[in-house]
C-alpha cells in the first residue's frame, strides 16, 4: 500500500514548486509510479489546501501558489502518463466551462486520457458551449468532457448539453462531467452520459462510452 510522500505533500501544500518538483524526481528516481504520487500525496495536498481555504486558514494567494506548485509537479509528470503514439482509440474534447478557472482535475483528465491513447483536444478554461460545440465538429470528437469546480459554474454544464441538442448534435456525442462539486445524480437530472470523480474512473468511462459507439 503505497504512503503518502510527506515531503512532496507540505511542499504542494506550502507552495513550495521547486521543492515539489525536486520531491516528485526523487521519489520517480526511488521507484514510486505518477499515479501513486498524483493519488496518494499530490490531490490530497489540493485537499487539504481547499479544507484550510474553507476555515478560513488560507486565502486566495495561498491557493494559488499551492496550485503553481501542483501544476508544476504534475508537468514533470505528464510526459509518463502519455501515450506511445499508436492509433488514437477516440477523439476527446475537454475544456472547464464558461465563468470557470480552475484546471488542475482537467488537466489531469486530460494526460490520463491521452496516455490511454485518446486524442484530446483541450480548450482551456473558461469555455462557452459555443466553442465547445465548434471543437466538436471541426475534429469530429466522440466524447465531450466538461470540468466544474464552482457551484455556480455547473449550470454551464447544462446548456452546452442544450446546446448540443439544439445543434441535432447530441446523438453523436458522448457527454461526461466532472469536478469536485459535481456529482451522479447532477449528470443524471442534465442528460450527462457519464460522472466520474477521478481521472482513472474518468478513463475508464470514455473506454466504456467509446465502446458502446463502437459496437
Ligand atoms: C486550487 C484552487 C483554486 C486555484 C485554481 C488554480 C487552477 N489553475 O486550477 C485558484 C486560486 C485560482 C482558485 C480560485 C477560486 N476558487 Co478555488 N479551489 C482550488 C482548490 C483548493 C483545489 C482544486 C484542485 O485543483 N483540486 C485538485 C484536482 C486534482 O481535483 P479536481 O479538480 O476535483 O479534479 C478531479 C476530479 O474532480 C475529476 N474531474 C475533474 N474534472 C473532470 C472532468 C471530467 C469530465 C471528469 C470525468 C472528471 C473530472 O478528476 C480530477 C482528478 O482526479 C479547491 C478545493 C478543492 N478541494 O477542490 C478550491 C475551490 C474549488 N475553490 C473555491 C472558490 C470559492 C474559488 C474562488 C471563487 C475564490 C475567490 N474568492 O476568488 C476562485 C474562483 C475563480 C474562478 N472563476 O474559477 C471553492 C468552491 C466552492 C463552491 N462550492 O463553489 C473551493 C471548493 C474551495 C472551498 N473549499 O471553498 N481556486
Amino acid at each position: 500500500m503505497p504512503e503518502r510522500n510527506e515531503a512532496l505533500f507540505n511542499a504542494i501544500l506550502t507552495g513550495k514548486n521547486v521543492d515539489a518538483k525536486k520531491f516528485v524526481q526523487e521519489a520517480l528516481d526511488s521507484g514510486s509510479t505518477p499515479q501513486d504520487l498524483i493519488a496518494d500525496s499530490m490531490i490530497p495536498a489540493m485537499d487539504e489546501a481547499g479544507a484550510r481555504f474553507e476555515a478560513h486558514k488560507f486565502f486566495v494567494p495561498q491557493l494559488m501558489i499551492a496550485a503553481r506548485a501542483m501544476k508544476e509537479s504534475l508537468a514533470v509528470l505528464s510526459p509518463l502518463l502519455a501515450a506511445s503514439g499508436s492509433e488514437p482509440i477516440g477523439k476527446v474534447v475537454i475544456g472547464t466551462v464558461m465563468g470557470d478557472m480552475h484546471d488542475i482535475g482537467k488537466n489531469l483528465v486530460a494526460s490520463m486520457l491521452e496516455g490511454a491513447g485518446f486524442q484530446v483536444i483541450d480548450l482551456g478554461t473558461n469555455v462557452t458551449p459555443e466553442k465547445f460545440l465548434k471543437a466538436l465538429q471541426d475534429n469530429q470528437a466522440e466524447i465531450l468532457c466538461m470540468s466544474a469546480l464552482l457551484t455556480t459554474t455547473m449550470p454551464a454544464m447544462r446548456k452546452t448539453i442544450e446546446a448540443l441538442v439544439a445543434a441535432n448534435m447530441r446523438d453523436s456525442v458522448r457527454v461526461m462531467i466532472g469536478g469536485a462539486p459535481v456529482t451522479q445524480s447532477y449528470a443524471d437530472e442534465i442528460g450527462a452520459d457519464g460522472y466520474s470523480d477521478n481521472a482513472n474512473a474518468a478513463v475508464t468511462l470514455a473506454r466504456r462510452l467509446i465502446a458502446q459507439i463502437s459496437s
